[in-house]
């Protein structure tokens, strides 16, 4: 059991014990994290506060947006505008960068968040949450671009997630293994309550939503197929399904105990890579998942080695316990 120290003193060690990260890299996180708490109060009003339902527009992807997507992505932009640490900022909910406006200082770190995952789940009071991930400006880049975001998985400095669920429970990597942090709400900070998780390579559970099947590439139907034949099929054990249709829920589930998550690439819309997103979705929790010892590909290589060609790009993503994602994997055959 990790010794119940609060986020900030976990980070202060990272920084100072550590030398994991720098002053600014750690006021990032806390500014985060704070935002992540006034999420998680909004949300878990539900229909006491006026934050239920549709906000009767859509975002970048073409998908409604809930009122509470919009609440959660002001809130991040707000919270972290002011600092210092930031040049810009990216989110699901915005098409373009959102640069700090020039009345406050420039930092050197870029974050990118999808503000409120799985938020068709709100109206439901199923388990949503905040994925974010943090970048480096390029050296020497004078104003910010789209382009200076458009690094490959393995370039975050820092990555993480607030899962809006039974609890608040802030999900961090540094690069230095994955750290748990619950929120106390009578003291209203996050507590350390496990670090350096380490999810099973082996796993009997996967995740995937299953009425997609007919439209899957031969390699997924393969895999899935074999983990459904059970004991007496080629595997040679049987396996459990878990789908909550919250990218955070299942990951978090997944940091926790171990499965497999897939939302590959299939043809209902076959220009597009998968349904997912690259830059705030899916690198984010590879890297969680990386640090866990598990793995994390789009089903040919390694997503944290993709080069973004596009801000929102989408991706095929299969991660979770390592010898699971390898199996799967080595189904797509060679690149
Ligand atoms: P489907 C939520 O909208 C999300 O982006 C992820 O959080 C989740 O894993 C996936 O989409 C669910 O998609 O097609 O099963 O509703």
């Amino acid at each position: 059991m990790a010794k119940k120290i609060s986020l900030t003193r976990y980070l202060v060690e990272q920084q100072r014990i550590a030398g994991h990260i720098p002053p600014e890299l750690r006021l990032l996180l806390e500014v985060v994290a704070r935002a992540c708490k006034s999420i998680s109060h909004a949300v878990n009003k539900g229909a006491l506060g006026e934050a239920m339902g549709s906000a009767g527009s859509e975002n970048v992807q073409g998908e409604i947006q809930k009122k509470l997507d919009i609440i959660a992505n002001e809130v991040l932009i707000e919270a972290n505008e002011w600092g210092g640490h930031l040049a810009a900022m990216a989110s699901e909910e915005m098409d373009s960068i959102h640069l700090v406006p020039n009345r406050y200082p420039q930092g050197e770190y870029l974050l990118l968040f999808d503000p409120l995952d799985g938020s068709s789940n709100i109206d439901v009071n199923v388990s949503i949450g905040t994925i974010f991930s943090v970048l480096k400006k390029p050296d020497g880049a004078e104003g910010v671009e789209e382009k200076d975001f458009l690094q490959p998985g393995s370039k975050q400095v820092a990555a993480g997630y607030c899962v809006y669920g039974p609890q608040a429970t802030l999900v961090l990597t540094v690069g230095d293994g994955v750290a748990m942090f619950t929120l106390d709400r009578e003291q209203g900070s996050f507590v350390l309550t496990e670090e350096n998780l380490q999810i099973p390579e082996d796993t009997q559970e996967f995740a995937i939503n299953m009425s997609n099947m007919r439209h899957w590439d031969t390699p997924v139907k393969r895999y899935i197929d074999e983990c459904l034949q059970g004991k007496d099929g080629p595997r040679g054990k049987d396996f459990n399904m878990r789908w909550v249709a919250s990218m955070v829920a299942d990951v978090h589930r997944i940091l926790t105990r171990g499965g497999v998550f897939l939302y590959p690439w299939d043809k209902r819309e076959p220009e597009k890579a998968g349904k997912l997103r690259l830059m705030y979705e899916a690198n984010p929790m590879s890297w969680l998942i990386e640090q866990a010892g598990g793995a994390a590909t789009n089903g040919r290589q390694r997503i944290l080695d993709i080069q973004p060609g596009k801000l929102h790009e989408r991706v095929s993503v299969i991660l979770g316990s390592k010898n699971e994602v390898e199996r799967a994997t080595s189904y797509h055959g060679k690149p």
